[in-house]
């Protein structure tokens, strides 16, 4: 059995193509208030997970102190899963209850 291309009539067809790649997705980590972590242990995790200077940490440390939670930034899956499993032993490793969690942006 010849393969199908030897029956190709010479007739050009096209199609559109559907984009093969999509973008990424990004990822939030989100920041869980509770009642026992120390404000200023929050704001630490903050500067030193997450690059903020003080007074953006001390911002988003109150935000989230006010609403329940809040987002400290905004990443790659991988890089998001690297930075909720660091804040989470950190905070472990303090005896603090802080959680940090991801969510699709
Ligand atoms: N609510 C905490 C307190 O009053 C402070 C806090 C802020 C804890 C943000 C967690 O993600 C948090 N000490």
């Amino acid at each position: 059995m010849p393969d199908s291309h030897e029956y190709d009539d010479g007739n050009l067809l096209l199609e559109t193509a559907k984009p093969k790649v999509k973008p990424p997705k990004r990822y939030q980590v989100v920041l869980l208030n509770d009642d026992y972590t120390p404000m200023d242990f929050v704001v630490e995790v903050l500067q030193r997970f997450f690059g903020m200077d003080e007074m953006k940490a001390s911002a988003v440390m109150l935000a989230v102190h006010h609403d329940g939670k809040g987002v400290c930034g905004v990443f790659s899956r991988e890089v998001a899963e690297m930075k909720v499993q660091q804040v989470n032993q950190y905070s472990r490793q303090h005896k603090h209850p802080l959680m940090c969690q991801l969510e699709v942006a």
